[in-house]
């Protein structure tokens, strides 16, 4: 292949441009949390969706069907796509081409291509450049108008001229790039992260493919492992993913259409549990927060199904007339709406609230149109769902009585604590701590071994509740469930929601699970993390809830020991002591005395801590349904490998 090594610029210097360039991308590597987040496992993987996010919009200008992404060896991506290629012409005002301006200059994507279809957008739709300043190196290769174009960079700035390295008959952008190991601290990709991401993605832009490759993992016969994302129907395979555990009560119902130049896709479900799965999107960013499209969502579809219900006589035939309100409507609810916005304007603590008033009539009017359709073609789905929702208020009453019960002080005991806290002295709750322990013994143990001043133990009685499948107001009623409420100061309704969980008065700064390091354990840590999901899922995402990690063995030989935490640690501790050691495997809490429990467990000096944070909601929500649907999977293993929510150690 001929290399013309050309300059296609005409311009060898840099630096003129250049100083201003510098600055704006030295700002990225001064502040990266600022642009993508944090520095950890997020950002790292923040990289790769803002590198996606550009094919994306080419698929969704309708130039690029398929989208790679390989996991290299060495932990540098590769992205590529058969879209039109990044242009490479220089651009008159910036005086070099557009490939290096859109790689070099902040929020240089939009200036392109105006008429193009660009809504994708990463958390905070920064751009490629942003990958670049925080890459220790990248290149970009374009293929396009029969050739094939290259320019490197390191963080940030080109080290090489655009150069034509080949001829092409296909056209695409290839970006393959590094992240900086002084920036982040992680640097390993998983392989789970991605590919809950892809496969996201490919359920809300239908039509493409998203393939993700991992070439750290070989198969047996040498490939590497590869994953496909392709989805046809698009948001109705999105809740058939998310129910596949859950029995429906309906066919799915989707709407795919444009209000008011809105493009909006919604796909709805009902399923016979309890719990209300609704997730909403803006340009291919999850909203966690909501917004004005999840305003019209819930106003569309409850004035719908309402009016509906009350022309068909359905709901006054019952004896009884009960008051039904707008969570009736949504109750063994799936849901997910995606709506594409020229400008949205982000919101709310996270910047996931979509404030764009004109978008809630667009969705309002979408879903209104999608139900009327769909029960007058459905007359007996109809009438289930009414039945469900006539008892979904029901058990909201029963539900309300439940909750106030959980909060009045009358079912408190001395100081109106639960009898069975164990508290600390401090009351100063930016340090203190409370562990959730199983079991009476472990308690007692936790108990003698804790740091009384600013560590509380609260023991539970074997397995708590399973909530995925009990009503609201067993949940509540349930006492271990209370005992939880009232030990953390938690109470249920804000000011903005009277369903939201009120943190105003939580008395410890970390909630910590400890539970044995066996299969019962496990159970048992997986219905405690189911409950803090589904019940208290804003301690989760405030950072609150941590996992405690207990040794698995204990190496001994005369007064020499080492505690291992796993079998390569074992094995390297037997190899150390090589004879006369014994080995003791600790299954239990209680097998441990308080004095090896806080040198290994509690001790902030020597623990290690997981805190649990939620990566996708999405993955969260289907996992959990289908976790404790199960009869006796190996919930451990299963959790830590699907990363459900993911675990980090601090
Ligand atoms: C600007 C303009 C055009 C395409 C692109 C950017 C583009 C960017 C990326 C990033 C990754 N893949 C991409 N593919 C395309 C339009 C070019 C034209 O008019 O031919």
């Amino acid at each position: 292949m001929e290399n013309q090594e050309k300059n296609l610029n005409g311009n060898s210097e840099y630096s003129a441009n250049s100083i201003q360039v510098l600055e704006g991308l030295e700002a990225v590597r001064m502040r990266p949390s600022m642009y993508i987040g944090d520095i950890g496992q997020r950002g790292l993987h923040h990289l790769v969706y803002e590198v996606v996010d550009n094919s994306i919009d080419e698929a969704l200008a309708g130039y690029c069907n398929n989208i790679k992404v390989i996991i290299n060896k060495d932990n540098s991506i590769t992205v590529s796509d058969d879209g039109r290629g990044i242009p490479v012409d220089t651009m008159e005002k910036e005086g070099k081409s557009a490939l290096e301006v859109v790689l070099t200059i902040l929020h240089a994507g939009g200036k392109f291509d105006k008429d193009s279809y660009k809504v994708s957008g990463g958390l905070h739709g920064v751009g490629v450049s942003c990958v670049n300043a925080l890459s220790s190196e990248l290149t970009a290769s374009v293929h396009r108008d029969g050739k094939i174009y290259q320019q490197k960079f390191s963080i940030g700035n080109p080290i090489s001229e655009l150069e034509i390295v080949g001829e092409t008959d296909k056209t695409g952008t290839t970006i393959h790039f590094k992240p900086d190991a002084s920036i982040f601290h992680v640097t390993e990709y998983s392989f789970d992260i991605l590919s809950s991401r892809l496969r996201e993605l490919a359920f809300l832009n239908k039509g493409i493919n998203l393939i993700l490759v991992d070439e750290r993992e070989q198969n047996e016969d040498g490939t590497s492992k590869e994953c496909v994302f392709h989805s046809e129907t698009g948001l109705k395979e999105f809740i058939e993913y998310l129910d596949e555990t859950r029995d429906a009560l309906i066919d799915i119902i989707h709407i795919d259409t444009e209000k008011n130049d809105i493009p909006v896709e919604i796909a709805i479900g009902y399923n016979s549990g309890y719990s209300e799965n609704v997730h909403s999107y803006v340009n291919n960013i999850n909203t966690h927060e909501g917004g004005t499209h999840l305003t019209g969502f819930k106003r569309g579809l409850t004035r719908t199904l309402k009016q509906y219900a009350e022309e068909s006589g359905l709901l006054t035939k019952k004896k009884n007339v009960i008051v039904i309100n707008g969570d009736d409507f949504r109750e063994g609810l799936t849901a997910v709406i995606s709506v594409k916005v020229q400008n949205p304007q982000f919101e709310g603590q996270t910047k996931t609230k979509l404030g764009n008033s004109e978008v809630s009539l667009a969705v309002d009017q979408a879903v209104s149109q999608m139900i009327r359709n769909y029960l007058e073609e459905n007359p007996n789905d109809a009438k289930n769902i009414v039945s469900k929702v006539m008892l979904a208020a029901q058990a909201r009453i029963a539900a309300k009585k439940a909750r106030e019960l959980v909060q009045s002080k009358t079912v408190l005991k001395g100081g109106g604590l639960p009898g069975k806290l164990s508290d600390c002295s401090s009351r100063d709750n930016t340090r203190t701590e409370v562990y959730i322990v199983e079991g009476d013994s472990a308690g007692g143990t936790a108990k003698q071994g804790r740091d009384r001043e600013f560590q509380a133990i609260l023991p539970l009685r074997g397995k708590i509740l399973n909530v995925e499948k009990a009503l609201h107001h067993k949940v509540y009623e349930n006492e271990e469930i209370r005992n939880i409420y009232t030990a953390l100061g938690v109470t249920i309704g804000t000011e903005d929601d009277p369903k939201a969980l009120n943190l105003e008065k939580l008395r410890y700064h970390k909630v910590i699970i400890m539970t044995d390091a066996d299969v019962d354990g496990s159970h048992i840590m997986t219905l405690i993390m189911t409950f803090f999901f589904r019940y208290m899922k804003e301690l989760i995402e405030g950072g609150h809830i941590y996992i405690a990690t207990p040794p698995l063995y204990l190496v001994k030989k005369g007064k020499q020991f080492k505690y291992c935490w796993s079998e390569e640690e074992r094995i390297g501790a037997m190899e150390e002591f090589g004879k006369g050691f014994s080995v003791q495997r600790y299954k239990g809490l209680g097998e441990m005395n308080a004095e090896q429990l806080w040198d290994t467990t509690m001790n902030p000096e020597t623990r290690t801590l997981r805190q649990v944070t939620i990566d996708s909601g999405v993955e969260a929500d289907r996992t959990f349904s289908i976790l404790m649907g199960e009869e006796v999977p190996p919930r451990r293993e299963f959790i830590e490998k699907n990363a459900i929510y993911a675990t980090i150690d601090v």
